[in-house]
């Protein structure tokens, strides 16, 4: 009793807390608002005499020669002597690298830690003779990308195929604020070339500006308050800034994660988009305010053969503008600290972009098979006998789930790595149970650690000297869930490394290796913190909080992914799922969108939030079933199961005020239909695996927004409540109570209603709306693989026999693909898969086997969809000769039956 109200106490805290008014928007950051004075200002300031110290060039006696490109000095053309270093590389994966950072700062600048974001594959620099240096200038080609840089002022320039596609600075926002000490922020006279003029600003953090004809002082450089909160910035500013230009662009996308449309808006007498991780409960929708996890990465759609990229690498708290001029989408970076550091992506679609990029700071892991099939989550299954007793319940209801998950009351006071005997007294035999059941558990590990003399994860800590310290140098404490907590400092290598070590089977014990591991409150959530996070003035070694913050989640996320690898020794693949991100978490792991609520926009808004994110690199997207808060009608819990089938994370989830909503519990006919999209789900996880297989491979997405699979129809360029689950099925959302009809735009081609097999024409249409399931489309020219067997967990799936979809073209044609490996370990990375490509055309079907493992599966059966005569006779020839195939015609489609044939070998099957 006493434990269920410290939790409504908390919540209430929590909600209080976390109230929109509650967080900041850029508005209440003074470098936002400065940068953005500055740069909107610029004319009058520099009109106005005052001296305007952005624009900067590079020195051109400086350059030297370095792989892939040069490195040089940059100086502001007011001042003689160089502040900046930079250093600009093409790399053969297709990419430019660009880098500023201060000569001889007054403290370390931040530099985000490559090894850990970026691929090192992906780092290969050009062969010297792609660049050219001039006098005034350096170009480089490889391929079709060409960049020019043009030293003064700086400005770069990148062409794909000759045609520009993206400016840098070419509005000059660029900024860089030096690290100074409090009595020079005036600098004497003596240091600056032409002493004439009225110096009353050195650089754009100087203390004087003009605004409005008056002397505006910014008083918020050397701290700063938000409500009752103080951030002493004894730093003073170090803003950095840079504007990007895409050409041509009609939409810009990408910035993940907030809850928006995937086509970004104009920002210009709006707030900016945030990029800050926190805790926002009960967040909004259509805003652009920041969530728990970030990704400053950015691309642009044209209705040119061009696409442009840009990875803004700094990890510190961000805002971008957006504006639209001249068929142009300029773009504003601004970011408290650290250093100028980027890479630029030309290509010729935005599917190429997002590879490149996703390659870059990938590769994306290639998920165990279970993690595709269905989670059962809630806040919180409150004992093993709760825990047993839905798992069972799946079980005798016929339902399929690879799944459950304890969330934070299976720990003893919140003290991670140990279970509450009480509830949990046996937790080895509960998984023993489970493995029976052929199900997994995940366990959620969040990463406050209470302070306690008896809780051994703390003392250890404590003693090695592992925590995130305060702005005087002891270790930060605030609270939490477990009440006075501390954090480890993920930025060194003996906190990953001693995290890591928890999850042996030893230092975590209850746990199996069928334990996996959930990563929550981790931007990190600090209740007593400004927002709800922690202070930007806490320590990380002599690095502040504020060069960091937004790398904390994704490194905490890779010490557990870590760990979970160190357990297996190193062979089998884990599952982690992590709340707060950045850059690279598609190496690691899943992530979801966090705490949404049961109504039907927070439905409508999983879409465009998994796709941004997709497009941000990380596919292993979902939301939580139903909406975390609240309680869903049993339409929109329906509504909820049938769309979120063909999103790749696919968990329900719920809080411990929100009634329980196991699927039995809605009653008929709610319980068939959520079967039903729980059967779908699991008849086509070959062809999501497969799915997963490219994207690990290639960085190609797994869902996909309309514009990505079809970049030069415009009328695609916004659509965002419908996409692409790979390249073959097109799904749309019912987003409404009672809806009766969904409009759809399906672009020129071939398409197929998913469920009925009926030719579909194309344009916009209206979708009559099922009871049983959203509307989902097969495209044609595409062949899906398929498990139809019913089970209730994919583990039993592995033997199962295969059929094939193949929907034909306008040409009567078909491609796809079909991967399979052991589902869990790394043997796949030693060949051992199978890899098939098939294709249809001329009435044949070939099955070629690119790689080969060993496999007893079948292929059962083939529908081919969308032929227009009728067959007289299929033969299939294989290893055993040539036989007669049995045939039927269905409604709308050919549905060939066959035996031995096997799924590792050669096969033809040709239709007369
Ligand atoms: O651990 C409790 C919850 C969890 O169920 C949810 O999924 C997380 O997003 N957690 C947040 C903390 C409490 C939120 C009110």
């Amino acid at each position: 009793m006493a434990r269920f109200f410290y939790i409504l106490l908390v919540m209430a805290i929590l909600n209080e807390a976390s109230k929109k008014e509650l967080l900041k928007t850029s508005e209440d950051s003074g470098f936002c608002v400065r940068n953005r004075y500055l740069t909107r200002n610029r004319a009058q300031i520099k009109n106005s005499g005052l001296r305007f110290d952005m624009d900067y060039e590079v020195d051109s006696t400086s350059i030297q020669k370095i792989p892939g490109g040069i490195s040089f000095l940059v100086k502001s053309i007011f001042e003689d002597v160089p502040f900046l270093k930079g250093s600009i590389v093409l790399l053969t994966s297709g990419s430019l690298h660009v880098n500023f950072d201060e000569i001889h700062p007054l403290f370390p600048r931040f530099r985000s830690p490559y090894d850990d974001i970026l691929n090192s594959e992906s780092l290969h620099e050009v062969p010297d003779d792609s660049v050219k240096v001039k006098p005034n200038q350096v170009i480089w080609t490889y391929g079709k990308q060409k960049y020019e840089l043009n030293f003064s002022p700086i400005t770069i320039q990148g062409y794909y195929d000759e045609t520009l596609t993206l400016k840098v600075n070419s509005h000059s926002m660029m900024n860089f604020d030096r690290y100074r000490s409090r009595d020079a922020d005036l600098k004497p006279a003596s240091q600056v070339k032409d002493t004439s003029s009225p110096i009353k600003i050195l650089d754009s953090a100087g203390v004087y500006l003009e605004k409005g004809g008056e002397l505006a002082y910014f008083d918020d450089l050397w701290s700063e308050t938000f409500i009752d909160f103080v951030d002493n910035k004894k730093r003073g500013p170090s803003s950095v800034a840079m504007d990007f230009a895409f050409v041509d662009a009609t939409d810009v996308y990408g910035l993940p994660e907030h809850a928006d449309h995937i086509s970004l808006k104009d920002t210009v007498d709006d707030e900016p988009y945030r990029i800050y991780n926190i805790d926002y409960t009960e967040h909004a929708v259509d805003t652009r305010q920041s969530l728990y996890g970030n990704i400053p990465f950015m691309l642009s759609r044209s209705s040119k053969k061009i696409a442009g990229g840009v990875f803004w690498f700094n990890p510190s708290e961000t805002y971008v503008d957006i504006s639209t001029s001249n068929k142009e989408k300029l773009t504003h970076w601004i970011s408290e600290s650290g250093v100028i550091d980027f890479f630029l992506i030309v290509s010729e679609t935005p599917m190429n972009v997002v590879e490149t990029y996703t390659m870059l700071t990938g590769p994306p892991q290639l998920p165990p098979q279970f993690a595709l099939g269905y989670h059962q989550c809630r806040w919180n299954y409150i004992s093993q006998e709760d825990l047993l007793d839905v798992s069972s319940g799946f079980e005798t209801n016929n339902l399929p789930m690879d799944v459950i998950w304890l969330d934070i009351e299976y720990t003893p006071e919140r003290q991670y790595f140990m279970w509450d005997h009480n509830t949990f007294p046996d937790p080895i035999g509960m998984q023993n149970t489970l493995d029976t059941q052929n199900r997994k558990l995940v366990t959620i590990i969040d990463p406050h650690i209470k302070r306690s003399d008896k809780y051994s994860v703390h003392c250890e800590a404590e003693d090695l000297d592992l925590y995130v310290k305060n702005e005087d140098g002891e270790d930060f404490v605030g609270l939490c869930w477990p009440g006075r907590s501390s954090w480890l400092d993920f930025t060194k290598k003996d906190a990953q490394e001693y995290w890591a070590e928890h999850y042996s089977l030893e230092r975590f014990p209850g746990s199996t290796n069928n334990t996996y591991i959930w990563n929550d409150m981790n931007e990190p959530s600090v209740f007593t913190g400004p927002e709800g996070t922690m202070p930007k003035t806490s320590l990380h070694g002599d690095v502040e909080h504020r060069d960091v913050h937004n790398l904390y989640g994704l490194l905490m996320m890779m010490s557990t992914h870590r760990g979970l690898l160190e357990r297996s020794g190193n062979t089998e693949r884990p599952f982690v799922l992590t709340r707060s991100f950045f850059a690279g978490v598609q190496k690691y792991g899943a992530i979801w969108t966090g705490d949404n609520t049961a109504k039907w926009e927070y439905l409508e808004y999983s879409i465009p939030m998994c796709l941004s994110v997709a497009l941000g690199g990380v596919s292993m997207c979902g939301a939580d079933i139903g909406g975390f808060f609240g309680d869903p009608e049993p339409e929109l819990l329906v509504r909820w199961y049938q769309l979120a089938a063909f999103l790749p994370f696919f968990r329900g989830h719920s809080s411990i005020e929100s009634k329980r909503r196991e699927p039995w519990l809605s009653g008929e006919p709610y319980l068939s239909q959520i079967r039903q999209s729980l059967r779908l789900r699991y008849a086509m996880l070959p062809y999501w695996y497969t799915l997963f297989f490219q994207y690990h491979r290639n960085g190609t997405p797994v869902i996909r927004p309309m514009f990505l699979e079809f970049p030069m129809d415009k009328k695609t360029a916004k659509i965002d409540n419908q996409f692409l689950l790979g390249p073959s099925i097109m799904v749309a959302a019912v987003i409404q109570a009672g809806q009766e009809k969904v409009e759809i735009y399906l672009p020129e081609g071939k398409w197929y209603d998913y469920h009925t097999y009926s030719q579909v024409d194309y344009g916009e249409i209206y979708y009559e709306v099922q009871e049983n399931w959203v509307p989902a489309f097969l495209r044609g020219g595409h062949i899906v693989p398929r498990q139809d067997r019913e089970r209730n967990s994919s583990v039993l799936k592995y033997l199962d026999p295969f059929t094939l979809i193949v929907a034909l073209d306008e040409n009567e044609e078909a491609a796809g693909n079909l991967y399979i490996d052991d589902t869990k370990t790394h043997n796949y990375q030693s060949g051992e898969f199978l890899y098939a490509e098939m294709k249809f055309k001329d009435q044949k079907l070939k099955y070629e086997v690119a790689n080969a493992m060993e496999l007893e599966n079948q292929i059962e059966k083939i529908v081919i969809v969308g032929m227009q005569k009728t067959p007289q006779h299929v033969l299939i020839e294989n290893k055993h000769g040539a036989t007669a195939a049995e045939f039927s015609m269905k409604e709308n489609a050919v549905v060939i039956k066959l035996s031995e044939v096997q799924v590792n070998e050669h096969w033809v099957l040709t239709i007369n």
